[in-house]
């Protein structure tokens, strides 16, 4: 064993003793530590300041219960957390999620894993995210509506415009970020830019909706760019058919590649023509509007075919960006891809391959981008939004755009800055984990034992 092996060893097994039980995080926080430890022992200053140990403790863990009202009547209660990761370079920002599967252990991954992809987009933001295993599928309007209100009523005094910034994320869109805006503007009689992801007419930033998807895309260009080749004439497997997979599919289509898959959790539609962008609006209104499933897809583009309960690897494609969830791509799937010569893997959804699996991904010379890079397109736009918000003004869809595209740019730059290995390749997992790091460490030190 190597000196580092045996430190990551002893690191890792402290975290699990002081997190029992917590899969999601142990996994999340065991991933970056691979990367990490021979940085930090090369760099002891990191060490004499146990920033490791730092920064895989939350500042604070805010739990608590959210009663309401369904349509028929009866009380309804639901566990909420807001998990207020680090702060070190900027107020906490960071997603909600609504999803029977949302636990402490999945939120503190998803809360530490922002600390380091909002450290890599150059902005001032620091890590946190949020949740309730509230389950919005199947409910009204007005009871997600109610839902929204009674949580933001304990929320609100816990965030504000520089404390601590929530957005969207799975199961909360659009519609969820509206409830829970008017009512904190309600609570804190206040109009500031407390939450992002907010409608155009109320101070939200164009281009927001679709920046994680296409932020994805231009990663994935970005890191072909770098071996000379693009997303032109590629074809492609998305999974999910939510916010993230529609605009990645969207901007995956427009720069010239075959987008044959999308999924949601009762399994995969593949059409082996392309899902071009007619068939696209159907999705987006499908999903956004109509709030179906996505095999209902092949009732109306017959050529298509479902594969109920399955995920959308086993089709052969030149480049996977899995957008559903954590843990979708396990090292089954990742050798099905690899024997199947996948050249690229792009991380839209958070965490979702295995450790195993991108363990296989990287020794197999796949170019794999890590969510925190390959994902930070929406955070990032965020930020702008908040930007626009202080300044009290609005920039063009082409503004934002173009600064998301630059932004992208210069998150590939980092990785290949941190991650370029002796024969030239680039191991994105280590250049996004060091480059996310420096920042926030360098400025830990600086504080001092806080
Ligand atoms: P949405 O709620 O819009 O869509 C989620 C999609 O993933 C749906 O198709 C859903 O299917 C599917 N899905 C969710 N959970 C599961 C599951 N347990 N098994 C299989 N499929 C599942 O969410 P987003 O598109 O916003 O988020 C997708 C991923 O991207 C998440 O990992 C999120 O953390 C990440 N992300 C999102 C960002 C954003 O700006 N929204 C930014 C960065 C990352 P079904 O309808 O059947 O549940
Ligand atoms: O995982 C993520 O980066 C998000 N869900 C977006 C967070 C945000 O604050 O926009």
């Amino acid at each position: 064993m190597t000196s580092a092996e045996s430190e990551l060893d002893a690191f890792m097994k402290g975290l699990e003793k002081r997190n029992p039980g917590e899969s999601e995080f142990q996994q999340a926080v065991r991933e970056v530590a691979e990367s990490l430890m021979p940085f930090v022992l090369e760099h002891p200053k990191y060490q004499k300041a146990q920033i490791l140990e730092r920064m895989t403790e939350p500042d604070r863990v805010i739990i608590f219960r959210v009663t309401w009202e369904d349509d028929d009547g009866n009380i309804r209660v639901n566990r909420a957390w807001r998990v207020q990761f680090n702060n070190s370079i900027g107020p906490y920002k960071g997603g909600m999620r609504f999803h029977p599967t949302v636990t402490l252990s999945v939120l503190k991954f998803l809360g530490f894993e922002q600390t380091f992809k909002n450290s890599l987009t150059g902005l001032p933001m620091g890590g946190a995210k949020g949740g309730a295993n509230f389950n919005p599928k199947g409910k009204s309007d007005n009871e997600v509506m109610r839902f929204c209100q009674s949580l933001m009523i304990e929320l609100h005094r816990h965030i504000g415009e520089d404390t601590d910034v929530p957005a969207g994320d799975i199961g909360v869109g659009g519609r969820e970020i509206s409830y829970l805006f008017g009512q904190y503007k309600r609570l804190a009689n206040r109009f500031v830019g407390t939450l992002t992801g907010k409608g155009l007419s109320f101070g939200g930033s164009h281009g927001r909706t679709e920046a994680t998807g296409y932020g994805c895309i231009y990663f994935c260009e970005n890191m072909l760019n770098n071996i000379g080749d693009s997303v032109n004439g590629k074809t492609i497997a998305v999974s999910g058919s939510g916010n993230v997979a529609i605009y990645a599919a969207e901007k995956a289509t427009q720069l010239g590649a075959k987008v044959v898959t999308l999924s949601d959790s009762s399994g995969f539609i593949h059409d082996p023509d392309g899902i071009d962008p007619e068939k696209l609006a159907f999705v987006k209104d499908l999903k956004e509007v109509q709030r179906g499933r996505i095999h209902q897809y092949i009732d109306r583009f017959p050529n298509a075919t479902f594969h109920k309960d399955q995920r959308p690897w086993s089709v052969p494609v030149d480049i996977a960006v899995p957008c559903a969830t954590q843990n979708e791509i396990d090292a089954s799937d990742a050798a099905t891809l690899l024997t199947n010569r996948v050249k690229v893997v792009s991380e839209g959804a958070n965490m979702p391959t295995e450790l195993a699996a991108a363990h296989q991904f990287l020794q197999g010379g796949v170019l794999f981008a890590p969510a925190k890079a390959a994902n930070a397109g929406g955070v990032a736009v965020s930020g702008l939004e908040q930007s626009q918000n202080a300044l009290r003004l609005s920039w063009s869809h082409e503004e934002v755009d173009l600064k998301l595209q630059n932004i992208m740019k210069e998150i590939h730059s980092k990785c290949v800055n941190y991650g370029k290995k002796a024969d030239g390749s680039v191991n994105y997992v280590d250049g996004a984990n060091i480059a996310g790091f420096v920042k926030v460490a360098e400025s830990m030190v600086a504080y001092g034992a806080v």
